[in-house]
């Protein structure tokens, strides 16, 4: 049966490596920086440029599809996940890795169909790494196949994890209560790459053993998600319970007793939905 989705997922494996070569140039150049929700949570007019690039791109081959953009939504759209072929961007994963030429910038792209993710693109930008994933069909990075660790003991396991970008005291505090119940296992090691998109494929690619963290978006994790699982990974909650990309919370693992002895260890909390009403001004 033809694949429907194969020349979508091929559209955007050539318009993320083309995003890659403007955020590779524009590294090059002067960055204008602004900030969106607090003083450390960063946007830069690349940001801006390369997801209208994508997008732009898309509505040409797919002009019924339907987009959630890290950027669009910051400009005002709306966040919602339907049941419509749907393109879910974040044009720089890692955008103040971005502003501070740290080596860990990506492209993430997922579709989604029915509300379920059918394909994810991950452009590691400096590392020249494309990772895919087609649902059913395995997970890749430059067309070699990923699998994750099979590691089931947790205190011979490195975990990622990221601060993020919330400074509340009450939300600091319990990032790092988790961390330190993490670290304490203890763990071989804690490591943040500064993209969640990165960071799950290193979980893909069994260099870490899981990946977690509160405060992320549906447009950090979707393509990363599909990713983590075709190679054989498991997402869920921090809570233990389903994973819900809109949730803002997540845990990537190799399996699932990797996954659930760090619930054991998470303090966790409950940030906005990205799929909740806007605060009335
Ligand atoms: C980033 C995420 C990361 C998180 C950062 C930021 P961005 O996405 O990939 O996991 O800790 O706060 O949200 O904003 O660079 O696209």
């Amino acid at each position: 049966m033809a694949d429907t989705w194969q020349s979508a997922m091929d559209h955007a494996v050539a318009v993320a490596r083309r995003a890659g070569e403007v955020v590779r140039w524009a590294l090059s150049d002067d960055r204008k920086v602004m900030t969106k929700s607090s003083a450390v949570d960063l946007v830069t007019q690349t940001d801006q440029k390369v997801e209208q690039l994508i997008i732009q791109s898309v509505k040409e081959k797919f002009p019924t599809h339907s987009f959630i953009g890290e950027e669009s939504v910051a400009a005002g759209e709306a966040c919602v996940l339907t049941e419509r072929p749907t393109w879910i961007i974040d044009p720089i994963d890692g955008t103040t890795n971005f502003v501070h030429s740290f080596p860990f910038v990506a492209v993430s792209i997922g579709f989604s169909v029915n509300k379920q993710v059918e394909f994810g693109v991950v452009y590691s930008c400096l590392e020249d790494k494309m990772f895919t994933a087609r649902r059913g069909k395995g997970a890749f990075c430059n067309g070699e196949p990923l699998q994750v660790s099979e590691q089931t003991d947790i205190q011979q396991s490195i975990i990622a994890t990221e601060f993020g970008s919330n400074r509340d005291p009450e939300a600091v505090e319990k990032i790092f209560i988790s961390l330190r119940n993490v670290l304490s296992l203890p763990v071989h090691g804690v490591r943040g790459a500064g993209t969640a998109a990165i960071n799950m494929c290193l979980v893909a690619s069994g260099c870490v053993e899981a990946y977690y963290e509160i405060g992320i978006h549906v447009w950090d994790v979707a393509a990363g998600s599909l990713i983590v699982s075709e190679a054989g990974g498991v997402l869920m909650d921090v809570d233990g319970s389903e994973v819900d990309l809109m949730s803002r919370r997540v845990i990537a693992a190799n399996n699932k007793t990797i996954a659930q002895r760090i619930v054991k260890e998470i303090a966790s909390f409950s940030p906005p939905r990205d799929d909740a009403p806007p605060l009335k001004q």
